[in-house]
């Protein structure tokens, strides 16, 4: 009888165990799939809000049937119920009680004939606006393409998600440029390089996921923000992407972005003609099956010899015929120990156009990237320079490069530094189509351990007037294409999202995703607009939540400069190692070039053209002005641009390295500051959120003391000048720490 008791006892706390696991395992899942959403939970709004859209019909009418339109209908049915509380649904043709009309603008004129934009809508842009349809009041969604009107049905989600009138709307936006990318660096067997947020999303193993259901949430990420292509691989690519049973397998991601409008790209290696085989696929063959024999190999990979040029097109013919709407390749070539045209003594615009050519007649793209560099340089030669490599190697090639060529620029010189100058490549291409490469996950601003929103640098950069022929050029005129014309040019963001629920590692770091999406469509909006827009998005309207997020945000860019790499330094980071912890003499004496040439006398790369590697030159010469005297030159590139003694006197009246230890203190307590301003958050958001970030912060102002007291240490050893304020180089401040540097 007890024994009986026992095991009844026994049974029902297995039961009730298993019925808490498995309650738990739901309710976590359905925590993650919340936050999957990102910015587009689309919660209930407050019944007072939700009043103010009582006019917005609940028809909705889809002049067409194309994938894409389908996907807004649904994306606009679904989402507006969500948060108002109706019932949203689809008619053919029913406009009696008012309906949103979602229709291209040539479908729109076969309902409105009296329509018409007040400017002309581009490709991909879409106008907001009211008509009277069969003589009721419509809502019209219009564009010039099925992705003009996704964009136009996010953006109008997006001010229903925000509390914005919708009244009276009249709203045409076109995109700033074509290209608006991301790329992925994801390998094969599901790692990420440089991926902060969990393995990949579309591989693991050497092949392609099963499950593609988070490829089709990133694409309507992507979609939400106007992002329209994505390459899947890692620019250091593995040949073995170009398969032709893995091109069949990588089909199925293309179908998961297709309803979003994201077309897919690769990243190739250029050295693939002489790895693995090609199937002799007839382009105009219907029903082309993934290779049965594979032809072997060739012998070379030349740019120039004309079997490589057939092997291209017969490889990219054979990937058009899984994924039609295939958007191109990104190619990284004599970099970082990647195969090159070098090998032939082919020039970067021959190893180009071999590829462009066999994407033309389907209209692709590829993009070629400038970091190229030596990373053997000798660092005993004061007169190299690694900023010089990108200019050096295309400058000379303007107007080489196939017309769907594009040279894709990372936004400064050397590498995605906290605080770099813009590239001097931007201002050196005018017959070659640009794109600007821009670093969404922090591979050297915190990897998403430390909050670093990353708009505020990139409007810095995207600003940048280069002066070149002396005539207004920013940098955003001219990776656009507007500045020289060109047909094609815009935008690549680094992103490298992974299966984390939160995407990217830390729920504050999916405002550098949205900014960068944002910034591409727009890089006139301000940093305080897209972060407001972001922080309503994702956390809802409560004012002192809305507030204090993008104050922290705001922050969060110089605060993390501040205590990791003051005056352009450079890199004082770990660089042979994780890029993350600090590791200031790993930067020097050895050949990757990110050298900041500190010892005991002075500190800073000189990069003037009168006595120091001549980088300066490369700009257009107000630019050079502004960089070439130390009179001139802005503190925050200081040591960028020039090689001063520790006592040089900043603009700021500090001498350079009480400007280094103050910087770092004042770094340190701002980061310690971010945890007590997160603090008056509390019961201001669900508590999960508000823990994991709180968690966040704490860790991030130890890493700000860590950094602060290595580098300021570090700097003591090297130039033995105390700090003023006794902090650092006294008996109760750090210990001296001899260095390889001091020599
Ligand atoms: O900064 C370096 C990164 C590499 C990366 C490379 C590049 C993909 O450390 O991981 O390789 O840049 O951009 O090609």
């Amino acid at each position: 009888m007890k024994r009986s008791l026992h095991s009844i006892q026994l049974v029902g706390a297995i039961w009730l165990a298993v019925s808490v696991a498995l309650s738990l395992a739901a309710s976590a899942q359905s925590a993650d799939a919340v936050e999957r959403q990102a910015w587009l939970r689309y919660a209930p709004l407050d019944p007072q809000t939700a009043r103010t859209y009582v006019h917005l019909p609940t028809t909705v009418v889809s002049l067409g049937d194309s994938l894409v339109l389908r996907t807004a209908e649904q994306e606009l049915i679904r989402s507006t119920g969500q948060m108002l509380g109706r019932t949203f649904s689809s008619s053919r043709d029913s406009f009696a009680q008012g309906a949103i009309v979602l229709g291209t603008i040539n479908s729109i004129h076969g309902v409105a004939g009296a329509l018409h934009p007040p400017q002309e809508l581009q490709p991909d842009g879409y106008w907001l606006t009211t008509a009277r349809i069969h003589s009721a009041d419509c809502l019209v969604v219009t564009g010039a393409n099925d992705r003009g009107i996704l964009y136009g049905v996010f953006a109008l989600l997006s001010k229903i998600a925000r509390g914005d009138s919708i009244s009276n709307l009249n709203e045409l936006r076109n995109p700033y440029a074509p290209i608006r990318w991301v790329n992925q660096w994801d390998n094969l067997d599901g790692r990420i390089e440089r991926g902060y947020g969990g393995r990949s999303i579309f591989f693991d193993d050497g092949k392609v996921r099963d499950d593609l259901t988070r490829a089709g949430e990133y694409a309507r990420l992507l979609a939400s923000i106007g992002i329209n292509g994505c390459t899947i691989n890692n620019v250091n690519a593995n040949p073995a992407a170009l398969e032709d049973s893995f091109i069949a397998q990588v089909r199925r991601i293309a179908d998961a972005f297709r309803p979003w409008g994201v077309q897919l790209a690769m990243s190739v290696d250029l050295s693939s003609p002489k790895v693995i085989g090609n199937t002799h696929v007839e382009t105009a063959a219907s029903a082309v099956q993934p290779a049965q024999s594979a032809a072997a190999p060739l012998d070379t990979f030349d740019p120039l010899d004309p079997r490589v040029a057939d092997w291209w097109q017969k490889k990219v013919d054979y990937i058009y015929t899984q994924i039609p709407d295939f958007a191109g390749f990104v190619v990284k070539a004599d970099s970082e120990g990647r195969s090159g045209p070098s090998a032939y003594h082919r020039s970067h615009a021959d190893a180009a156009n071999v590829i462009a050519h066999a994407l033309k007649r389907h209209g692709g793209v590829v993009f070629y990237r400038a970091f190229v560099y030596n990373h053997h340089l000798d660092w005993h030669d004061l007169k190299n320079d690694r900023a010089k490599a990108a200019y050096d190697n295309f400058h000379p090639l303007d107007g080489a490069f196939a017309d769907n060529a594009i040279v894709q620029i990372k936004n400064g010189p050397i590498d995605f530094q906290v605080r770099e100058p813009v590239s001097p490549l931007f201002g050196g291409l005018r017959q070659t189509n640009e794109a600007i490469e821009l670093q969404i996950t922090q591979e050297y601003t915190g990897q998403q351990k430390q909050l670093c929103f990353l708009v505020p640098m990139w409007k810095e950069v995207l600003d940048f007037d280069m002066r070149v022929d002396g005539k207004s050029t920013p940098v955003k005129d001219l990776v656009s294409g507007h500045s020289f014309h060109r047909p094609v040019g815009g935008f690549a963001g680094v992103a490298n999202v992974g299966l984390d629920a939160n995407w990217l590692g830390s729920p504050l770091a999916m405002a550098n995703l949205y900014g960068f999406g944002r910034l591409a469509w727009n890089p006139n909006l301000s940093s305080d607009a897209i972060i407001d827009e972001w922080t309503r998005l994702t956390f809802g309207s409560d004012p002192l939540v809305v507030q204090m997020v993008k104050k922290l945000q705001l922050d969060s860019w110089p605060v993390y400069e501040s205590y990791t790499g003051p005056l352009g330094a450079g890199t004082l980071t770990n660089i042979t190692g994780n890029h993350y912890d600090p590791g200031p003499e790993s930067s020097e004496e050895n050949g990757w070039g990110q050298w900041h040439r500190a010892d005991h006398n002075g500190i800073g790369m000189d990069r003037t053209i009168a006595t120091g590697t001549a980088y300066i030159g490369q700009y257009p010469p107000e630019v050079q002005k502004l960089y070439e005297s130390l009179a001139d030159c802005p503190d925050n590139l200081l040591l960028f641009f020039h090689h001063v003694p520790y006592t040089y006197v900043l603009h700021s009246g500090k001498t350079v390295i009480q400007r280094v230890y103050d910087s770092h203190y004042e770094g340190a307590e701002r980061a310690a500051g971010f945890v007590q301003q997160w603090k008056t958050l509390e019961g201001h958001m669900d508590d999960a959120r508000y823990r994991d970030i709180l968690a966040r912060f704490q860790f991030q102002a130890g890493e700000a003391v860590k950094w602060r007291d290595t580098i300021c240490n570090w700097i003591y050893g090297v130039s033995g000048i105390p700090d003023q304020k006794g902090r650092v180089g006294t008996p109760q401040g750090g210990a001296p720490k001899a260095s390889v540097l001091n020599r």
